[in-house]
């Protein structure tokens, strides 16, 4: 794996690391709770390099569009204030940690924390140019996130040890690895980071 030094214009973006994409939650991601330990380890290396973390979350209003019960396909999950939407009480988000709240009004759904959110005013203005993608979940707002990465240029790379997919098939975590490629997305892990 090719090593990368991080420095000044890199970000470190987590996706949705919340209690319901956890065990026990309303839309549990099998292994879920493996991405945090994971995550923790970029998060030390970034903050101890002094560069800017963000955290998307998922923050849907009660009779969001997506949940099924309002014609969408998912559980009602990460209500926005509720438990559920909590970040995982694994994940160690230092108190400079950027929050990004995503699809929040009722009729938008939005994978990508690119999507009606100022993530990519922020980043502009930190000066930020390459961005470390984790989280969750693969196939859904990590893909999201990273197309939107790409259609707007920044030097993206997806963190491999520290995603995990939905799979409501079997395939589809793989064929978001392969369409993120496709878009020029780079995949590391942390040992090559330093
Ligand atoms: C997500 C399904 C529904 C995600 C969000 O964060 O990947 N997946 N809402
Ligand atoms: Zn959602």
């Amino acid at each position: 794996m090719k090593k990368i030094t991080i420095s000044a214009g890199d970000a470190l973006i987590i996706v949705d690391v919340q209690n319901d994409f956890l065990q026990g939650g309303s839309l549990a991601v099998k292994h879920g709770e493996q991405v945090a330990p994971a995550l923790n380890r970029y998060i030390a290396l970034f903050q101890a390099k002094g560069l800017p973390i963000f955290a998307t979350r998922d923050w849907h209003p009660a009779n969001h569009c997506s949940f099924r019960e309002h014609g969408g396909m998912w559980p009602p999950h990460c209500v926005a204030g509720t438990p559920g939407a909590d970040f995982s009480a694994q994940l160690e988000l230092p108190s400079g940690t950027h929050i990004i709240s995503k699809a929040t009004l009722p009729e938008q759904e939005a994978y990508s924390a690119f999507e009606g959110t100022d993530l990519d005013r922020q980043l502009r203005a930190a000066g930020v140019q390459r961005l470390f993608v984790g989280g969750l979940a693969t196939d859904y707002c990590v893909l999201h996130t990273v197309k939107d990465a790409r259609l707007h240029n920044y030097q993206t790379f997806l963190l491999t040890d520290a995603v995990r997919a939905v799979n409501m098939r079997a395939e589809d975590g793989r064929q978001a690895l392969e369409e993120m490629l496709r878009l020029g997305a780079q995949m590391t892990e942390i040992a090559a980071l330093r």
